[in-house]
């Protein structure tokens, strides 16, 4: 068993109201503890790709063997988006963007209203399963908005998220039944913006160091 179930920084009812404890519950230790179990079942007959990081194999997935890619995708993806959303949510303290993230943020979208704006919308069009992203193009190091079906990551794509929404049904359906609306409106409550503050600012060192 390589993967884990990260441990979540609070506890399932933190995010109350906005979140519920039992979508928390669940959601943790079912729904993302399958993606990690399907990933560990996955590599289990493939001890050459024991050392890499999920991040190397989602980028690189084209390079792994055929048969195991979709699992990879599937499985990996969703126990990377999920290990990362559980680190930009969190108990709601009323924080805005500030510092070098306020500033990115209205270089590259005009204004945090504006972010929000784009950001919501891409979730609210996700048609069935999947994913909207605040993300970091790895190349130019612009911010962008991209929404993702089923669990696909953007490190598909080239890109690393900064902040990971989750517009599968079973984000929400318990609290908001179909109201996803309701569901995203609160959800912007409980964003750490000091957590995607530190990512965005691991990410523009890396862009400094990286020819
Ligand atoms: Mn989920």
């Amino acid at each position: 068993m390589i993967y884990q179930l990260p441990a979540l920084g609070y506890a399932y009812d933190a995010l109350e109201p906005w979140i519920d404890a039992q979508t928390m519950r669940l959601h943790h230790s079912k729904h993302h503890q399958g993606y990690v179990d399907l990933l560990n079942k996955t590599l289990a007959n493939h001890p050459q790709l024991e050392n890499k990081t999920i991040e190397d194999l989602l980028e690189h997935l084209n390079e792994l063997p055929e048969g195991i890619r979709d699992a990879i995708r599937n499985s990996g993806g969703g126990h990377a988006n999920h290990t990362l959303l559980w680190k930009v949510i969190g108990p709601p303290n009323g924080a805005k963007p500030d510092g070098v993230l306020a500033e990115t943020i209205k270089n590259d979208f005009g204004s945090f209203d504006n972010l929000q704006e784009k950001l919501t919308e891409a979730a609210t069009k996700v048609f069935g399963s999947g994913w909207a992203f605040l993300a970091i193009d790895l190349k130019s190091w612009k911010l962008e908005v991209m929404s993702l079906p089923n669990q696909d990551s953007p490190l598909l794509h080239g890109k690393a998220a900064l902040v990971a929404c989750d517009v599968w049904e079973h984000s929400y359906y318990l609290k908001y039944q179909n109201r996803r609306p309701d569901y995203l409106k609160a959800w912007w409550s409980v964003v750490q913006w000091d957590v995607v503050k530190g990512r965005l600012e691991s990410f523009q060192h890396e862009a400094l160091i990286t020819p």
